[in-house]
Protein backbone atom coordinates (compact mmCIF):
# COMPACT_ATOMS: atom_id res chain seq x y z
CA UNK A 1 0.00 0.00 0.00
CA UNK A 2 1.28 3.40 -0.62
CA UNK A 3 2.02 5.50 2.55
CA UNK A 4 -0.16 8.45 1.29
CA UNK A 5 0.19 10.29 4.65
CA UNK A 6 3.95 11.50 4.06
CA UNK A 7 2.56 13.22 1.11
CA UNK A 8 2.92 16.91 1.54
CA UNK A 9 -1.01 18.58 2.65
CA UNK A 10 -2.81 15.63 3.26
CA UNK A 11 -4.17 15.60 6.31
CA UNK A 12 -3.35 12.22 8.65
CA UNK A 13 -8.14 12.15 9.07
CA UNK A 14 -7.74 11.56 4.97
CA UNK A 15 -5.03 9.67 4.94
CA UNK A 16 -6.34 7.05 7.59
CA UNK A 17 -9.92 7.69 5.79
CA UNK A 18 -8.15 5.94 2.51
CA UNK A 19 -6.34 3.50 4.69
CA UNK A 20 -9.38 2.14 5.65
CA UNK A 21 -11.00 2.05 2.90
CA UNK A 22 -8.09 0.21 1.44
CA UNK A 23 -8.07 -2.28 4.17
CA UNK A 24 -7.55 -5.76 2.77
CA UNK A 25 -6.40 -4.67 -0.60
CA UNK A 26 -2.85 -6.15 -1.28
CA UNK A 27 -2.82 -4.01 -4.63
CA UNK A 28 0.46 -1.70 -4.24
CA UNK A 29 0.46 1.03 -6.84
CA UNK A 30 4.13 1.58 -8.81
CA UNK A 31 3.82 5.16 -8.24
CA UNK A 32 2.27 7.75 -5.05
CA UNK A 33 -0.42 9.60 -6.05
CA UNK A 34 0.53 13.45 -7.00
CA UNK A 35 0.99 15.93 -4.36
CA UNK A 36 -1.67 18.30 -3.70
CA UNK A 37 -0.38 21.74 -3.14
CA UNK A 38 -1.05 23.83 0.29
CA UNK A 39 -4.81 25.60 -0.07
CA UNK A 40 -3.27 28.90 0.04
CA UNK A 41 -1.62 28.81 -3.31
CA UNK A 42 -4.12 26.56 -5.10
CA UNK A 43 -5.47 28.12 -8.13
CA UNK A 44 -2.61 30.67 -8.21
CA UNK A 45 -0.13 30.85 -11.07
CA UNK A 46 3.41 29.44 -10.55
CA UNK A 47 5.79 31.78 -11.55
CA UNK A 48 7.62 31.51 -14.49
CA UNK A 49 11.32 31.64 -14.88
CA UNK A 50 12.77 33.07 -18.42
CA UNK A 51 15.33 31.50 -20.41
CA UNK A 52 18.17 33.79 -20.70
CA UNK A 53 17.95 34.55 -24.28
CA UNK A 54 13.70 34.68 -23.59
CA UNK A 55 14.60 37.30 -21.08
CA UNK A 56 17.32 38.66 -23.65
CA UNK A 57 14.82 39.35 -25.92
CA UNK A 58 12.27 40.65 -23.45
CA UNK A 59 14.32 42.83 -21.85
CA UNK A 60 12.75 46.11 -23.29
CA UNK A 61 9.47 45.33 -21.81
CA UNK A 62 7.69 47.70 -20.11
CA UNK A 63 8.04 46.66 -16.30
CA UNK A 64 4.35 46.17 -15.44
CA UNK A 65 4.37 43.57 -18.51
CA UNK A 66 7.44 41.84 -17.98
CA UNK A 67 6.51 41.07 -14.08
CA UNK A 68 2.97 39.91 -15.33
CA UNK A 69 4.81 37.38 -17.52
CA UNK A 70 7.42 36.71 -14.62
CA UNK A 71 4.39 36.24 -12.01
CA UNK A 72 3.08 33.28 -13.95
CA UNK A 73 -0.63 34.63 -14.92
CA UNK A 74 0.09 34.45 -18.73
CA UNK A 75 0.08 30.44 -18.27
CA UNK A 76 -3.80 31.21 -18.06
CA UNK A 77 -3.35 32.51 -21.58
CA UNK A 78 -1.01 31.27 -23.69
CA UNK A 79 1.41 27.86 -23.20
CA UNK A 80 4.85 28.94 -21.81
CA UNK A 81 6.48 26.91 -24.50
CA UNK A 82 4.56 28.56 -26.87
CA UNK A 83 5.17 32.28 -25.59
CA UNK A 84 9.12 31.20 -25.34
CA UNK A 85 9.03 30.20 -29.01
CA UNK A 86 7.25 33.21 -30.40
CA UNK A 87 10.30 35.18 -27.93
CA UNK A 88 12.45 33.44 -30.02
CA UNK A 89 11.17 33.74 -33.58
CA UNK A 90 9.17 37.19 -33.74
CA UNK A 91 10.43 40.25 -35.16
CA UNK A 92 10.56 42.58 -32.14
CA UNK A 93 6.98 44.87 -33.30
CA UNK A 94 5.37 41.52 -33.41
CA UNK A 95 6.77 39.98 -30.43
CA UNK A 96 5.24 43.25 -28.70
CA UNK A 97 2.04 43.27 -30.49
CA UNK A 98 1.80 39.77 -29.10
CA UNK A 99 2.54 40.68 -25.42
CA UNK A 100 0.40 43.24 -25.43
CA UNK A 101 -2.64 41.34 -26.67
CA UNK A 102 -1.63 38.62 -23.67
CA UNK A 103 -1.25 41.46 -21.39
CA UNK A 104 -5.04 42.36 -22.36
CA UNK A 105 -7.00 39.87 -22.00
CA UNK A 106 -5.33 39.77 -18.27
CA UNK A 107 -6.59 43.16 -17.40
CA UNK A 108 -9.94 42.36 -19.04
CA UNK A 109 -10.67 38.85 -17.48
CA UNK A 110 -10.28 40.18 -13.90
CA UNK A 111 -13.34 42.48 -11.49
CA UNK A 112 -12.26 46.37 -12.18
CA UNK A 113 -13.96 48.72 -9.81
CA UNK A 114 -16.08 51.74 -11.87
CA UNK A 115 -15.70 49.15 -15.31
CA UNK A 116 -17.59 46.33 -14.03
CA UNK A 117 -20.75 45.89 -12.08
CA UNK A 118 -19.87 45.09 -8.51
CA UNK A 119 -23.81 43.98 -7.86
CA UNK A 120 -26.74 43.29 -10.07
CA UNK A 121 -29.05 46.20 -9.93
CA UNK A 122 -32.84 45.48 -9.12
CA UNK A 123 -35.79 47.96 -10.06
CA UNK A 124 -36.46 48.97 -6.78
CA UNK A 125 -39.58 51.13 -7.69
CA UNK A 126 -41.37 48.13 -8.44
CA UNK A 127 -44.35 47.98 -6.69
CA UNK A 128 -44.41 44.38 -6.64
CA UNK A 129 -40.86 43.52 -5.78
CA UNK A 130 -41.40 41.54 -2.76
CA UNK A 131 -45.00 39.75 -4.09
CA UNK A 132 -43.15 36.73 -5.55
CA UNK A 133 -42.65 35.57 -2.14
CA UNK A 134 -46.05 37.09 -0.44
CA UNK A 135 -48.18 34.86 1.49
CA UNK A 136 -51.92 35.36 1.41
CA UNK A 137 -52.64 35.71 4.50
CA UNK A 138 -55.46 33.13 5.98
CA UNK A 139 -57.60 35.98 6.70
CA UNK A 140 -58.61 36.04 2.79
CA UNK A 141 -59.69 32.45 2.75
CA UNK A 142 -62.90 30.99 4.17
CA UNK A 143 -62.05 29.71 7.45
CA UNK A 144 -61.16 25.83 8.04
CA UNK A 145 -59.52 24.42 11.11
CA UNK A 146 -55.69 23.64 10.80
CA UNK A 147 -54.87 20.71 9.74
CA UNK A 148 -53.57 17.95 6.41
CA UNK A 149 -56.48 18.39 3.81
CA UNK A 150 -57.37 15.45 2.08
CA UNK A 151 -57.66 16.01 -1.95
CA UNK A 152 -58.70 12.61 -2.98
CA UNK A 153 -61.89 11.89 -3.52
CA UNK A 154 -62.52 8.68 -2.85
CA UNK A 155 -61.90 6.26 -0.21
CA UNK A 156 -60.22 2.97 -1.86
CA UNK A 157 -57.69 2.96 -4.97
CA UNK A 158 -55.45 6.08 -5.68
CA UNK A 159 -57.94 8.75 -4.66
CA UNK A 160 -58.70 10.38 -7.43
CA UNK A 161 -59.08 14.21 -6.89
CA UNK A 162 -55.74 16.33 -7.24
CA UNK A 163 -52.18 15.09 -8.05
CA UNK A 164 -50.09 15.34 -4.96
CA UNK A 165 -46.69 13.83 -3.73
CA UNK A 166 -46.98 10.02 -2.75
CA UNK A 167 -50.64 10.47 -2.86
CA UNK A 168 -50.40 12.35 0.18
CA UNK A 169 -53.00 15.05 1.62
CA UNK A 170 -51.94 18.55 1.25
CA UNK A 171 -51.02 21.14 3.97
CA UNK A 172 -50.61 25.18 3.61
CA UNK A 173 -48.98 26.58 6.59
CA UNK A 174 -46.99 25.38 9.46
CA UNK A 175 -50.11 25.44 11.72
CA UNK A 176 -51.14 22.47 9.42
CA UNK A 177 -48.47 20.64 10.43
CA UNK A 178 -48.76 21.30 14.02
CA UNK A 179 -52.27 20.42 14.06
CA UNK A 180 -51.46 17.08 12.01
CA UNK A 181 -48.42 16.04 13.81
CA UNK A 182 -47.05 15.84 10.66
CA UNK A 183 -43.96 13.04 10.35
CA UNK A 184 -42.56 14.25 6.92
CA UNK A 185 -43.64 17.18 4.57
CA UNK A 186 -42.62 17.12 0.79
CA UNK A 187 -42.04 20.50 -1.15
CA UNK A 188 -41.14 21.02 -4.34
CA UNK A 189 -38.32 23.69 -4.91
CA UNK A 190 -38.97 24.63 -9.10
CA UNK A 191 -36.24 26.62 -9.49
CA UNK A 192 -34.19 25.81 -12.73
CA UNK A 193 -31.24 28.73 -13.37
CA UNK A 194 -28.25 26.58 -13.05
CA UNK A 195 -28.93 23.20 -14.34
CA UNK A 196 -27.28 22.60 -17.55
CA UNK A 197 -30.03 21.48 -20.02
CA UNK A 198 -32.90 23.17 -17.84
CA UNK A 199 -36.33 22.38 -17.34
CA UNK A 200 -35.45 21.11 -13.49
CA UNK A 201 -38.47 23.55 -13.12
CA UNK A 202 -40.98 20.62 -14.26
CA UNK A 203 -39.37 18.77 -11.81
CA UNK A 204 -41.95 18.61 -8.58
CA UNK A 205 -44.78 19.01 -11.87
CA UNK A 206 -43.70 15.39 -13.16
CA UNK A 207 -43.08 13.79 -9.02
CA UNK A 208 -46.47 14.18 -8.81
CA UNK A 209 -48.36 13.39 -12.15
CA UNK A 210 -46.19 10.28 -11.68
CA UNK A 211 -46.83 7.24 -9.48
CA UNK A 212 -44.13 4.96 -7.44
CA UNK A 213 -43.55 7.70 -4.61
CA UNK A 214 -46.65 6.48 -2.26
CA UNK A 215 -47.78 2.90 -1.37
CA UNK A 216 -46.20 -0.56 0.37
CA UNK A 217 -42.21 -1.51 0.22
CA UNK A 218 -41.87 -4.83 -0.50
CA UNK A 219 -38.43 -5.00 1.04
CA UNK A 220 -39.59 -3.81 4.32
CA UNK A 221 -43.34 -4.51 3.77
CA UNK A 222 -43.89 -1.21 5.35
CA UNK A 223 -46.34 1.00 3.93
CA UNK A 224 -44.66 4.07 4.50
CA UNK A 225 -48.31 6.67 4.10
CA UNK A 226 -50.21 4.61 6.69
CA UNK A 227 -47.24 4.42 8.92
CA UNK A 228 -46.28 8.18 8.60
CA UNK A 229 -48.09 11.47 8.47
CA UNK A 230 -47.18 12.21 5.05
CA UNK A 231 -47.85 16.04 3.69
CA UNK A 232 -47.43 18.09 0.17
CA UNK A 233 -46.76 21.06 1.09
CA UNK A 234 -46.98 22.73 -2.30
CA UNK A 235 -44.12 24.41 -3.92
CA UNK A 236 -42.28 27.02 -2.59
CA UNK A 237 -42.22 30.78 -4.77
CA UNK A 238 -39.18 31.20 -6.86
CA UNK A 239 -37.89 34.12 -8.76
CA UNK A 240 -36.96 32.82 -12.29
CA UNK A 241 -34.73 35.52 -13.15
CA UNK A 242 -32.68 34.97 -9.80
CA UNK A 243 -31.34 31.87 -7.64
CA UNK A 244 -29.85 34.36 -5.50
CA UNK A 245 -32.88 35.94 -4.06
CA UNK A 246 -34.71 32.76 -4.59
CA UNK A 247 -32.39 30.59 -2.19
CA UNK A 248 -33.35 32.83 0.64
CA UNK A 249 -37.16 32.22 0.73
CA UNK A 250 -36.16 27.98 0.40
CA UNK A 251 -34.11 28.56 3.57
CA UNK A 252 -37.52 30.36 5.00
CA UNK A 253 -39.82 27.64 4.07
CA UNK A 254 -37.40 24.51 4.32
CA UNK A 255 -36.77 26.07 8.38
CA UNK A 256 -40.66 27.08 8.90
CA UNK A 257 -41.13 23.01 8.22
CA UNK A 258 -38.04 21.52 10.40
CA UNK A 259 -39.19 24.39 13.15
CA UNK A 260 -42.85 21.73 13.49
CA UNK A 261 -40.81 18.65 14.16
CA UNK A 262 -41.58 17.64 10.42
CA UNK A 263 -39.04 16.20 7.91
CA UNK A 264 -38.78 18.62 5.00
CA UNK A 265 -38.30 16.36 1.82
CA UNK A 266 -37.59 19.34 -1.07
CA UNK A 267 -38.26 18.03 -4.51
CA UNK A 268 -36.28 20.33 -7.10
CA UNK A 269 -35.62 22.04 -8.98
CA UNK A 270 -31.58 22.30 -9.88
CA UNK A 271 -28.80 21.16 -6.84
CA UNK A 272 -28.62 25.16 -5.85
CA UNK A 273 -31.14 24.21 -4.00
CA UNK A 274 -28.70 21.99 -1.59
CA UNK A 275 -27.38 25.31 0.08
CA UNK A 276 -30.56 26.69 1.57
CA UNK A 277 -31.75 23.46 2.22
CA UNK A 278 -29.20 22.53 4.48
CA UNK A 279 -28.63 26.01 5.92
CA UNK A 280 -31.91 25.71 6.87
CA UNK A 281 -31.71 22.56 8.44
CA UNK A 282 -28.70 24.31 10.45
CA UNK A 283 -30.78 27.26 11.37
CA UNK A 284 -33.09 24.39 13.14
CA UNK A 285 -30.73 21.90 14.71
CA UNK A 286 -27.15 24.09 15.00
CA UNK A 287 -24.37 24.66 12.69
CA UNK A 288 -22.04 22.09 12.13
CA UNK A 289 -24.63 19.61 13.98
CA UNK A 290 -25.91 18.34 10.55
CA UNK A 291 -24.00 15.43 8.24
CA UNK A 292 -24.68 15.37 4.93
CA UNK A 293 -24.33 12.16 2.54
CA UNK A 294 -24.58 13.47 -1.10
CA UNK A 295 -25.09 11.19 -4.28
CA UNK A 296 -23.83 13.02 -7.22
CA UNK A 297 -21.72 12.41 -10.56
CA UNK A 298 -20.58 15.83 -9.58
CA UNK A 299 -18.42 17.47 -7.13
CA UNK A 300 -20.20 20.35 -6.71
CA UNK A 301 -17.37 22.23 -4.80
CA UNK A 302 -17.33 24.83 -7.13
CA UNK A 303 -14.78 27.71 -5.55
CA UNK A 304 -13.76 30.37 -7.89
CA UNK A 305 -16.92 30.57 -10.05
CA UNK A 306 -18.37 34.33 -10.25
CA UNK A 307 -22.18 33.74 -8.96
CA UNK A 308 -22.39 33.66 -5.96
CA UNK A 309 -24.51 30.15 -5.84
CA UNK A 310 -25.21 27.94 -8.67
CA UNK A 311 -26.09 24.34 -9.05
CA UNK A 312 -21.86 23.77 -9.50
CA UNK A 313 -21.16 25.06 -6.02
CA UNK A 314 -23.61 24.32 -3.25
CA UNK A 315 -21.37 22.31 -1.39
CA UNK A 316 -18.34 25.02 -1.32
CA UNK A 317 -21.56 27.23 0.13
CA UNK A 318 -22.35 24.96 2.97
CA UNK A 319 -18.72 24.24 4.04
CA UNK A 320 -17.19 27.78 3.36
CA UNK A 321 -20.34 29.16 5.75
CA UNK A 322 -20.07 26.68 8.35
CA UNK A 323 -23.33 24.96 8.30
CA UNK A 324 -21.59 21.69 7.88
CA UNK A 325 -18.45 20.54 9.19
CA UNK A 326 -16.48 18.95 6.13
CA UNK A 327 -15.12 15.49 8.41
CA UNK A 328 -19.66 15.39 8.15
CA UNK A 329 -19.47 15.60 4.46
CA UNK A 330 -19.41 12.20 2.51
CA UNK A 331 -19.58 11.97 -1.31
CA UNK A 332 -21.15 8.94 -3.37
CA UNK A 333 -20.76 8.19 -6.90
CA UNK A 334 -18.53 11.08 -8.51
CA UNK A 335 -17.20 10.77 -11.82
CA UNK A 336 -17.45 13.64 -13.92
CA UNK A 337 -14.55 15.33 -15.21
CA UNK A 338 -14.51 17.57 -12.39
CA UNK A 339 -12.82 18.13 -9.91
CA UNK A 340 -9.17 18.71 -10.94
CA UNK A 341 -5.84 17.57 -8.21
CA UNK A 342 -5.88 20.32 -6.26
CA UNK A 343 -10.10 20.94 -5.53
CA UNK A 344 -9.35 17.15 -4.71
CA UNK A 345 -6.60 18.43 -2.16
CA UNK A 346 -9.02 20.26 -0.97
CA UNK A 347 -11.50 18.35 0.10
CA UNK A 348 -9.53 16.13 1.40
CA UNK A 349 -7.84 18.78 3.42
CA UNK A 350 -10.95 19.27 5.00
CA UNK A 351 -11.67 16.05 5.59
CA UNK A 352 -14.63 15.58 3.21
CA UNK A 353 -14.81 11.89 2.41
CA UNK A 354 -15.63 10.85 -1.04
CA UNK A 355 -16.69 7.25 -3.19
CA UNK A 356 -16.05 7.61 -6.51
CA UNK A 357 -16.73 5.39 -9.05
CA UNK A 358 -13.33 4.68 -9.14
CA UNK A 359 -13.46 3.32 -6.04
CA UNK A 360 -16.91 1.15 -6.86
CA UNK A 361 -14.90 -0.23 -10.12
CA UNK A 362 -12.18 -1.13 -7.58
CA UNK A 363 -13.65 -2.59 -4.87
CA UNK A 364 -17.52 -3.22 -5.90
CA UNK A 365 -20.60 -1.30 -4.50
CA UNK A 366 -21.71 -3.83 -1.79
CA UNK A 367 -17.80 -2.86 -0.19
CA UNK A 368 -18.29 0.82 -0.77
CA UNK A 369 -22.16 1.16 -0.05
CA UNK A 370 -21.16 -0.17 3.47
CA UNK A 371 -18.11 1.90 3.74
CA UNK A 372 -20.90 5.15 3.28
CA UNK A 373 -23.75 3.73 5.76
CA UNK A 374 -21.05 3.15 8.41
CA UNK A 375 -19.63 6.65 7.96
CA UNK A 376 -23.28 8.06 8.14
CA UNK A 377 -24.05 6.06 11.45
CA UNK A 378 -20.79 6.90 13.09
CA UNK A 379 -21.74 10.58 12.01
CA UNK A 380 -23.91 10.99 15.63
CA UNK A 381 -25.47 14.13 14.29
CA UNK A 382 -28.49 14.46 11.87
CA UNK A 383 -28.47 13.68 8.85
CA UNK A 384 -29.32 15.63 5.08
CA UNK A 385 -29.53 13.42 2.29
CA UNK A 386 -28.70 15.53 -0.84
CA UNK A 387 -29.49 13.26 -3.95
CA UNK A 388 -28.73 14.87 -7.61
CA UNK A 389 -30.32 12.41 -10.03
CA UNK A 390 -27.65 12.32 -12.03
CA UNK A 391 -25.37 10.01 -10.05
CA UNK A 392 -27.74 7.39 -11.51
CA UNK A 393 -26.31 6.44 -14.58
CA UNK A 394 -28.47 7.94 -17.84
CA UNK A 395 -29.72 4.76 -18.68
CA UNK A 396 -32.00 5.34 -15.42
CA UNK A 397 -32.49 8.81 -15.16
CA UNK A 398 -31.75 10.56 -18.98
CA UNK A 399 -34.45 13.33 -17.85
CA UNK A 400 -31.30 15.37 -16.28
CA UNK A 401 -29.61 19.23 -17.21
CA UNK A 402 -26.29 17.48 -16.94
CA UNK A 403 -25.81 13.45 -17.17
CA UNK A 404 -23.04 11.63 -17.34
CA UNK A 405 -22.54 7.87 -18.21
CA UNK A 406 -21.07 5.10 -15.81
CA UNK A 407 -23.67 5.83 -13.03
CA UNK A 408 -25.87 3.57 -10.18
CA UNK A 409 -28.46 1.23 -11.05
CA UNK A 410 -31.62 1.77 -9.34
CA UNK A 411 -30.78 -1.98 -7.98
CA UNK A 412 -27.87 -0.15 -6.56
CA UNK A 413 -29.84 3.22 -5.13
CA UNK A 414 -32.64 1.76 -3.68
CA UNK A 415 -31.14 -0.16 -1.19
CA UNK A 416 -28.46 3.02 0.04
CA UNK A 417 -31.53 5.15 -0.08
CA UNK A 418 -33.73 3.00 2.25
CA UNK A 419 -30.91 1.95 5.00
CA UNK A 420 -29.49 5.51 4.96
CA UNK A 421 -33.05 6.32 5.76
CA UNK A 422 -33.65 3.70 8.65
CA UNK A 423 -30.40 3.77 10.30
CA UNK A 424 -29.84 7.99 11.14
CA UNK A 425 -31.95 10.65 12.41
CA UNK A 426 -33.20 12.05 9.22
CA UNK A 427 -32.23 15.89 9.26
CA UNK A 428 -34.09 16.46 6.00
CA UNK A 429 -33.70 15.52 1.87
CA UNK A 430 -33.19 16.71 -1.44
CA UNK A 431 -33.67 15.49 -4.58
CA UNK A 432 -32.76 17.52 -7.26
CA UNK A 433 -31.88 18.00 -10.97
CA UNK A 434 -35.02 15.86 -12.20
CA UNK A 435 -35.86 17.85 -15.70
CA UNK A 436 -38.56 15.65 -16.86
CA UNK A 437 -39.14 16.85 -20.40
CA UNK A 438 -35.29 15.89 -21.39
CA UNK A 439 -36.81 12.15 -20.91
CA UNK A 440 -38.39 11.06 -23.93
CA UNK A 441 -40.31 7.96 -21.40
CA UNK A 442 -41.38 8.66 -17.98
CA UNK A 443 -38.67 6.74 -15.86
CA UNK A 444 -36.85 9.62 -15.06
CA UNK A 445 -40.10 10.63 -12.58
CA UNK A 446 -40.82 7.12 -11.74
CA UNK A 447 -37.37 6.49 -10.72
CA UNK A 448 -37.20 9.57 -8.78
CA UNK A 449 -40.19 8.63 -7.26
CA UNK A 450 -39.37 4.80 -5.98
CA UNK A 451 -35.68 6.24 -4.15
CA UNK A 452 -38.52 9.06 -2.80
CA UNK A 453 -40.33 5.43 -1.84
CA UNK A 454 -37.22 3.83 -0.55
CA UNK A 455 -36.70 7.08 1.80
CA UNK A 456 -40.49 7.25 3.58
CA UNK A 457 -40.13 3.32 4.13
CA UNK A 458 -36.83 3.86 5.62
CA UNK A 459 -37.72 6.66 7.90
CA UNK A 460 -40.92 4.15 8.74
CA UNK A 461 -38.49 1.27 9.73
CA UNK A 462 -36.65 3.47 12.12
CA UNK A 463 -39.87 4.58 13.82
CA UNK A 464 -40.64 0.95 14.34
CA UNK A 465 -37.45 0.10 15.34
CA UNK A 466 -36.66 -2.59 12.82
CA UNK A 467 -32.74 -3.36 12.68
CA UNK A 468 -30.44 -1.96 9.94
CA UNK A 469 -30.90 -3.98 6.64
CA UNK A 470 -33.88 -5.64 7.61
CA UNK A 471 -35.79 -7.25 4.86
CA UNK A 472 -39.43 -8.80 5.31
CA UNK A 473 -39.49 -12.14 6.59
CA UNK A 474 -42.47 -12.89 3.60
CA UNK A 475 -40.21 -11.27 0.59
CA UNK A 476 -37.48 -13.27 1.10
CA UNK A 477 -37.17 -17.32 0.07
CA UNK A 478 -35.51 -18.59 3.69
CA UNK A 479 -39.03 -17.60 5.53
CA UNK A 480 -40.48 -20.09 3.74
CA UNK A 481 -38.17 -22.82 4.80
CA UNK A 482 -37.02 -23.99 1.43
CA UNK A 483 -33.88 -21.93 1.00
MN1 LIG B 1 -25.27 18.17 -8.25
Amino acid sequence: MVSINTLAGWTMAAAAATASMMAGDSYVSPNPPPPIPAEDIMGKPKPLDLPADVAERLAGLAPEKLAFLKSGEAGRYVDKDALFERARTLPANELAAYIDAIYALYEQAEYKAGRDKLTIPLDTSSPWFNAWKLRRPGSLDPKREAGPMQLGRYIGGYGGGFSTFAGAPVALTPEDLVAGKVDVAIVGAPLDMGSGWRNAIDGPRALRMTGGAGGNDMYSMINPNAELKIVDYGDIAIDQNSTERSVDHVREVVREIAKTGAIPIVIGGDHSLEYPNVAAAADVHGKGKIGVVHFDSHYDVGRNGVHWITHGSPVYRVLHEGHVDPRDYIQVGLRARGPDLETFGWMRNKGMRYHTMVEVEKYGWDKVMAEALKEARQNTRKLWISFDVDVLDPAFMPGTGTPVPGGLTMREAQPIMRRLCAENDIAGIDIVEVAPYLDTSYKTALNSNYLLNACLSGIAMRRKGLAPGYFSPVSVKDARGNS
